[in-house]
């Protein structure tokens, strides 16, 4: 038996010294990475202020084309149309947050933009479970048509639950950008 723990215990230690330095970086903070998009590292320079690629410690779609843009001077906005698709597999644009270390309610806030296009565009948003995937609470695309600040909730998340948040176009070309993920325990 002990014999056993220890080759398991050989085997987890590599992922659990870097889980366990990271989690104590962040004392069950949630943190959102790279949240104004002004972290250029990865990405590959287009024209019209365009860049590829996905933008440092976000998931998506990896459309090689318009993802990032910058208005030329010194703000960088996500382009949800090219990394984000509803059909025919939907695909979030999203981000593992951290894990809150006592029950908490858990809200993200963000600015959508829509500096590329004057028709019309339709974006969700949520919070999420990161292991199951489940949504613990989330804005439906018919709720987001204009530009401005959002907030999306998730009333109760459980102690020791994995947070991640995700952002999608379910019609036009929206722009995300200063995202914020905020816990607070419930009382
Ligand atoms: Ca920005």
């Amino acid at each position: 038996m002990k014999q056993k723990i220890l080759i398991l215990a050989l085997l987890l230690s590599g992922s659990w010294v870097a889980w366990s330095e990271k989690a104590k970086e962040e004392k069950g903070k949630l943190v959102v990475k790279n949240a104004d998009f002004s972290d250029l590292v990865g990405l590959q320079e287009q024209p019209h202020g365009w860049y590829a690629g996905l933008p440092e410690g976000w998931s998506g779609l990896l459309s090689n084309t318009s993802n990032v843009w910058t208005d030329g001077q010194g703000n960088w906005i996500a382009n949800l149309h090219t990394m984000s698709q509803i059909a025919p597999k939907f695909t979030a644009f999203t981000q593992e947050v951290g894990m809150v270390s006592v029950s908490s309610v858990v809200t993200l806030t963000f600015e959508v933009l829509n500096p590329w296009n004057e028709s019309t565009f339709e974006l969700g948003a949520a919070i999420y479970d990161a292991i199951t995937d489940v949504p613990l609470g989330k804005a439906d695309s018919l709720e987001i048509v204009k530009p401005g600040t959002y907030s999306v909730k998730a009333d109760i998340v459980p102690a020791g639950t994995r947070v991640k948040i995700g952002f999608w176009a379910a019609t036009g070309t929206p722009g995300i950008d200063n995202v914020k993920v905020e816990a607070k325990p419930l009382p």
